[in-house]
């Protein structure tokens, strides 16, 4: 499938995929979105693919909602925000989220706004030493969204996400980490590399338990313990009836490593 806004390329299990407005720090417009959540949609139909990294092409990740569309200069400005959120962000986490094979984030630069949120909607958040977080919205009269309110406290409880949310301050990759919203962090040179090898890595696995598992994490933030043990015993007889399970305990009894399928 050919894209203009983003870039896709699928290789050792890994769909790669590359937001490409540089210019605009990629910041996402409503064809953009469409893009992304046409790969998303793809990489959860391809048995090929059992990883997705995502990145952005140049010095940012992702700059959020596109302004330039919100609001043109002298032309017709997004009059309707939360039927855009719906259409576009809501859609695009509940797409991450509902991908059942890991997604891993290479944050190379700034991602602000909603592309603040688009990465902390995945599983893996690697972030280059150069790479800054900011809850842009305050900033322009808006509310946080792309699952932020749900997702930021959380991670880093109520007191820190409520100063990131109403404040809007840049959050450096390395206070990301202190704080526990992010899972490495790479210099510049090396991130790429790094993470795709971690993705590369993650492909090779029980990518129907790792599936699994991620409907589990996102199910716990809804469920009480009782449900949630129900859950986790209903999708322990699925994964018990895998070709990957018997595949891993084959290779555990045989002193070998697994060679799992994914499936
Ligand atoms: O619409 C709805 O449905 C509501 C949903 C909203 C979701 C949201 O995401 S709201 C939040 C939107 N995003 C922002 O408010 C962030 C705006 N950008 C910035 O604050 C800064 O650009 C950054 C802090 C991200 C980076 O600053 P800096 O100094 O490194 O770069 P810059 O010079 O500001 O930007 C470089 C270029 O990218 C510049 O264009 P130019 O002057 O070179 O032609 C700038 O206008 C453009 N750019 C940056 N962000 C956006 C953008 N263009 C359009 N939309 C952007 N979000």
């Amino acid at each position: 499938m050919t894209h203009r806004f983003i870039q896709t390329e699928t290789a050792k299990g890994v769909l790669h995929i590359t937001l490409d407005r540089p210019d605009v720090l990629n910041s996402i417009h409503t064809p953009m979105a469409a893009e992304l959540l046409a790969a998303l949609a793809e990489a959860g139909r391809d048995p090929a693919v059992r990883a997705v990294l995502l990145t952005g092409a140049g010095r940012a990740f992702c700059a959020g909602q596109d302004l330039a569309e919100a609001a043109p200069e002298g032309g017709q400005a997004l009059t309707d925000f939360a039927a855009h959120v719906r259409t576009a962000y809501n859609r695009l986490v509940l797409a991450v989220r509902g991908l059942e094979k890991p997604v891993v984030a290479a944050v190379n630069g700034v991602a602000a706004g909603a592309g603040a949120n688009l990465a902390l909607a995945c599983d893996f958040v690697f972030a280059s030493s150069q790479a800054s977080f900011i809850q842009a919205f305050a900033k322009i009269g808006l509310v946080p969204d792309t699952g932020g309110t749900f997702v930021l406290p959380r991670l880093v409880g109520m007191a820190r996400a409520t100063a990131m949310m109403m404040l809007g301050e840049k959050v450096s990759a390395t206070q990301a980490l202190e704080l526990g919203m992010i899972y490495r962090v790479r210099e510049p040179d090396v991130l790429l590399t790094e993470a795709t090898a971690f993705a590369e890595s993650l492909a090779t696995q029980a990518t129907s338990a790792l599936g699994l598992t991620k409907r589990l994490l996102t199910a716990s933030a809804g469920n009480d313990l009782a449900a949630q043990l129900e859950l986790e015993a209903e999708l322990q007889g699925e994964a018990g009836r895998s070709a990957d399970y018997a595949e891993g305990v084959a290779a555990f009894k045989g002193k070998r490593a697994p060679t799992f399928t994914g499936r």
